[in-house]
């Protein structure tokens, strides 16, 4: 007889017991999160169906359209969060400051940072959709958390991980042991262990990567993109494209199967697009934890010193070797 597939309460509770000092927040935040991903899946499911996909007509702090998804995905993270007693102070892609509680309200000794819908163009096309999700630890007891507090390097995160909304919901996660993934089962709305200790490949053979920006990126990175693109037997190419505009699900794609996810500077805007602390950190905590890279092209995402919260960075994240030959190319060594 098989044996019974491992919840992700079940994985938690574990895990908690071989950190005797735990005193189990950490477990109630992972589940918190846990459900905040089966709430925006029924949302997602029901897109369609009910007229809330979108726009709302407005744009959001980095000048974007605010589709009707994401402020639902928003306020799904925001009330399963505010009041609980589990954290002290959010963040959000979405909004323009931190949200800090009321003094009056449970404190928690955890800060989370949130991308509530990443990829939300996909939204009107039944495509992949992500949430992701950066956890810090508040220590001082004198004063309550500023914005200032918010601003740590991607290498104090104790926590980090995503939800993707694909053909199914799964929740990917390290608490810095690992990285571990687990597929909602839409019949008993449990969450099991599907994937242990994730390790992406050391080289891939995937790039996903907006080539439609190619006008705008400086020289080495044009060259790497048509290196990758030559035929040359030993060493694997030409690199298959896939790009799905969904941040979470390209990178999920490449921590299975190897490759690299690039969304590098351009010349006019060396900054990029991505955000440093809702979206490469994270994702770069994870994907390091699986054995794989995240670079700017010149420094590792991990060692960045935070100035803002809405901070963008370039980044070029996968499988070392992959990160290591774009390094090579954007740093003139290649
Ligand atoms: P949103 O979080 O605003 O939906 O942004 C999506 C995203 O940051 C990321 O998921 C994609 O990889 C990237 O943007 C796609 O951007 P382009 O449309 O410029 O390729």
């Amino acid at each position: 007889m098989g044996q019974f597939p491992l919840t992700l309460s079940r994985f938690i509770i574990r895990s908690q017991a071989e950190h005797p000092g735990a005193t189990g927040e950490f477990s109630s935040l992972l589940s918190q999160i846990g459900l905040v991903g089966k709430v925006i899946a029924h949302d997602l499911r029901r897109a369609g169906l009910i007229n809330i996909l979108g726009t709302t007509g407005e744009t959001n702090v980095q000048g974007e359209t605010v589709k009707k998804l994401d402020e639902i995905a928003n306020d799904t993270f925001l009330r399963a969060f505010q009041g609980d007693g589990l954290v002290c102070a959010l963040g959000s892609e979405e909004m323009e400051q931190m949200v800090s509680l009321p003094e009056n309200w449970p404190q928690g000794k955890y800060m989370l940072l949130f991308d509530p819908l990443d990829g939300s163009s996909n939204t009107d096309c039944n495509m992949p959709l992500g949430s992701i999700f950066s956890v810090l630890k508040y220590t001082r007891a004198d004063r309550p958390p500023t914005e200032g507090d918010l601003l740590k390097k991607g290498v104090e995160q104790v926590a980090a991980g995503y939800l993707l909304f694909g053909s199914s919901t799964m929740l990917v996660y390290t608490a810095g042991h690992g990285v571990h993934g687990f597929t909602l089962d839409p019949g008993i709305g449990e969450y099991l262990l599907s994937h242990e200790r994730m390790q992406i490949p050391e080289r891939g053979k995937v790039y996903a990567v907006n080539e439609g920006n190619r006008h705008k990126w400086t020289p080495g990175m044009q060259r790497y993109i048509e290196f990758l693109k030559t035929p040359d037997k030993a060493t694997g190419r030409p690199y298959s494209g896939r790009y799905s505009g969904c941040l979470v699900a390209d990178v999920h794609r490449i921590l299975l199967g190897g490759g690299v996810y690039l969304y590098p500077g351009e010349v006019d805007k060396p900054e990029g697009k991505l955000r440093l602390l809702y979206e490469a950190n994270p994702l770069g905590l994870v994907v390091e934890q699986a054995g794989g890279r995240a670079s700017t092209g010149t420094m590792r995402i991990l060692d960045i010193e935070p100035k803002k919260l809405h901070q963008r960075v370039p980044l070029i994240i996968g499988s070392r070797d992959d990160v290591e030959t774009v390094e090579a190319f954007t740093q003139g060594r290649a």
